[in-house]
């Protein structure tokens, strides 16, 4: 028998183990007919889980139930990093699960629940689990700052069980006013929900704008009554305190499509550039000015605002791949180089955009949270200085005012 978890789809408790069966080369099926508040009252999910709570593992040995205990066993099944590669990172990873379950989980959850109308409304709770929650949320924005994943350099099964947690919390109560306090752990978070393993289970990651009114005590007492048995698993749970798949909404037309039409054609440059390998100045940076249309695009220079904080050389580097990475919702209106300057710490992280139209597009401040942790400056082309940066930012020119180049990267 193969592995069969017993959830609705879009469970972060669901999530945890099939992220690590991701990483692991795991096949794990979905229960086919899982419905929320039925199946799992059944007697025979009661002999698997006597609690009666989601999810449950059916393996051939035997029932698992707890989200982190099922994940655990699916990270054990092969002889993988998800627990690091030594007796201590053992410890780190247990150590950030049990973080991640008693320091964000219960807290997040306590937020939530009388939001889905579970248990009783009461402000002094709430406000204790939003400090309880900011104290935490602080001490792991601290680690993060020198600090990629929770332990090494590569992702464990800590990082699986927190990023899930979070997720629950960065969907439905953590709007950007409180998550802009921890610049580490945004980073962190769209990171890993980025790493291909997490978007294939997870998908797309949208912040929540704002955090969802508690239930009346009426509306409780309504959540609260047995329903008719649903007859679909499509129809929503009555107790599923997690994120539901929403019906794909036809999508809207950006608007730098309808701006008049340009000269420049970005892919043409973005060949040109790619394929320039000798004579750059004469070629691709010539090339770049006679296709350059000022009306159609406009070029700005980004300056981190943190630099003091990029004290570690691969922690930096990361951290402009991050951002490369989600800019990739822009590829079709953008062109980008990073430079990272310096020969020691700390790093200067400092940028050149072209973008379609004069302004930064509006979806690219919204989606990518990055955005504001740099200065920017439109790029003045009747200023000969600037246009020489421009062009030094293109061809990586090293020295690149007065310091060495630690890496350049493109985005094209
Ligand atoms: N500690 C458990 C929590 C499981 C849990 O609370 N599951 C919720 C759905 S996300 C549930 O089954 N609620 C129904 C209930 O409380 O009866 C785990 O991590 O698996």
């Amino acid at each position: 028998m193969a592995l069969v978890l017993h959830s609705w789809k879009a469970n972060k408790n669901a999530y945890k183990a099939f992220i690590a069966a991701e990483y692991n080369g795991v096949k794990i099926d979905l229960s086919p007919d899982f419905v929320m508040g039925v199946t799992n009252k059944s007697p025979e999910y009661l002999k698997m889980n006597p609690i009666g709570k989601v999810p449950v593992l059916e393996t051939p040995d035997g029932a698992i139930f707890e989200s982190n205990a099922i994940a655990r066993y699916v990270a054990r099944l092969k002889d993988s990093s998800l627990f690091g590669s030594s007796s201590i990172d053992y410890g780190h990873v247990e150590q950030w699960i049990d973080f991640s379950t008693t320091e964000l989980d219960a807290h997040i959850s306590t937020i939530l629940r009388p939001r889905f109308g579970y248990g009783v409304y009461h402000p002094a709770v709430e406000e204790a689990a939003n400090a309880a929650l900011k104290r935490s949320f602080a001490a792991l924005n601290s680690y993060l700052a020198s600090n990629t994943f929770l332990v090494g350099h590569s992702v464990t099964l800590a990082d699986i069980i927190l990023t899930c947690n979070l997720y629950l919390g960065f969907t439905y109560i953590l709007t950007k006013s409180f998550t802009s306090e921890f610049p580490h752990v945004e980073r962190y978070f769209w990171t890993l929900v980025n790493q291909p393993n997490f978007r294939k289970i997870i998908g797309e990651v949208k912040q929540t704008d704002a955090i969802p009114p508690v239930k009346t005590p009426e509306e409780a007492a309504a959540a609260a009554k047995p329903k008719p048995e649903p007859k679909k698993q499509e129809e929503k749970p009555k107790a599923a305190p997690a994120a539901e798949e929403e019906a794909p909404k036809p999508k809207a037309k950006n608007p730098l499509d309808l701006l008049p039409p340009s000269k420049m054609i970005l892919d043409e440059w973005k060949r040109l550039y790619s394929n320039t390998k000798t004579n750059f100045r004469e070629v691709a940076i010539k090339g770049f000015w006679d296709m350059y249309d000022p009306e159609g695009y406009s070029l700005w220079f980004c300056d981190y605002k943190y630099n003091d904080e990029n004290t570690v050389s691969f922690v930096t580097l990361n951290k402009v791949s991050g951002f490369l990475q989600r800019m990739d919702l822009a590829r079709k209106y953008a062109f980008g180089k990073m430079l990272v300057i310096g020969s020691e710490a700390p790093f200067k992280v400092k940028g050149l955009w072209l973008f379609r139209g004069q302004e930064i597009p509006q979806f690219v401040i919204d989606e990518c949270y990055d955005m504001e942790l740099y200065e920017w400056k439109k790029v003045d082309i009747s200023d000969e200085a600037q246009k020489e940066r421009v062009n030094q930012m293109i061809e990586d020119q090293e020295p690149f005012e007065g310091e060495a180049l630690l890496d350049a990267k493109c985005f094209k």
